[in-house]
């Protein structure tokens, strides 16, 4: 990602109605870092219940998929890998022949990610691309491989409506006939289980959000005072979203040297940082159907919290 395309959505941002500052930008080195702080928080559930159903379930998922071999699991932005990890190596140990296809525009993290998956499954056939994800599924679909496109985590959950319609018309043209994508959805819970998973009594969660102007101070030549903005998360269990902003503190003004601009904050004005939309399996089962899939499965970890739901383009 081009620092130019930083600096307008920032500014952008900054200049709208509603001041806001996208959920993307949590992840430069500092924000990875915390998000791997977060991901190791008892509070954050969805990551201990991916593992979980991706280590115990990984037979089931691949039995479902019926897929002659060779076959591909093309795995749309990877992270840590270590969820995915627990899959693939299920499939080895019964001697499954499938390649591993990391799909990511950042090849430092390719690289990273290759490099840990063979320090760990050493004879695992990997095959990273670098690109984005529609004209790499394309890509892949122009072959009669089958393949299972993986989009875990619950990333899926930043995406307001238009943009998951977008996303996943985007996947549904792209794939060919047969080829199945497994989804990771947070599910709709206790409201008070998902408010402390966003709202942390350590503050991490915290430090994850103002690590945001933290980022425009360092990359932008920004002079946010950071005591100056607080936290703030609201879930709403009408309608299954987490909302994050960051609130000024103060009438303030706020500069970016790099652009020259500057931006007026009144006392307690939001900046917006982050969707996190919890799903009903209604609401999924909608979603796959409006967008041409067909669900196959939903597999749910033990407490009905999250669930990895596995999709067919017919
Ligand atoms: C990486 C998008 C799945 O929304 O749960 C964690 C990011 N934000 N805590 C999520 C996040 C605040 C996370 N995803």
């Amino acid at each position: 990602m081009s620092d130019n395309t930083f600096a307008e959505d920032i500014h952008q941002g900054l200049s709208a109605p509603l001041k806001q500052i996208s959920s993307k930008y949590f992840y430069d080195d500092i924000g990875s870092v915390i998000f791997q702080d977060i991901m190791k928080m008892p509070e954050y559930y969805p990551t201990a219940c991916e593992f979980e159903i991706l280590s115990l379930q990984g037979e089931k998922i691949i039995d479902k998929l019926s897929f002659a071999e060779p076959f591909n699991i093309v795995e749309l932005g990877a992270g840590d890998g270590i969820k995915t990890r627990q899959l693939l190596k299920q499939l080895m140990e019964k001697g499954i022949d499938f390649s591993y296809v990391p799909v990511d525009i950042s090849g430092k993290a390719i690289d990273e990610l290759k490099t840990n998956m063979l320090s760990h499954l050493p004879s695992l056939k990997i095959k990273p691309l670098i690109g984005n994800y529609f004209s790499m599924i394309g890509e892949l679909s122009s072959s009669s491989t089958p393949n299972l496109f993986l989009f875990l985590g619950g990333n899926i959950g930043n995406y307001e409506a238009e943009e998951v319609r977008a996303l996943l018309t985007g996947f549904h043209r792209n794939m060919k006939a047969g080829d199945k994508l497994l989804t990771g959805f947070d599910l709709q819970k206790n409201p008070a289980t998902i408010r402390l998973a966003y709202d942390d009594p350590q503050g991490i969660t915290r430090d994850f959000n103002l690590n945001l102007l933290n980022r425009i101070n360092r990359e932008l030549g920004g002079n946010f005072n950071l005591n100056q903005f607080e936290f703030y998360s609201f879930y709403n269990p009408l309608n299954g979203e987490v909302r994050s902003y960051l609130v000024s503190l103060k009438a303030q003004r706020v500069s970016i040297s790099q652009s020259g601009k500057s931006y007026q904050f009144s006392q307690n004005e939001l900046i917006w940082t982050e969707l996190s939309k919890k799903y009903t399996l209604k609401d999924i089962e909608r979603t796959a159907v409006e967008n041409g899939f067909e669900v196959m499965e939903h597999f749910l970890d033990c407490k009905h919290y999250f669930t990895d739901s596995l999709w067919i383009k017919p």
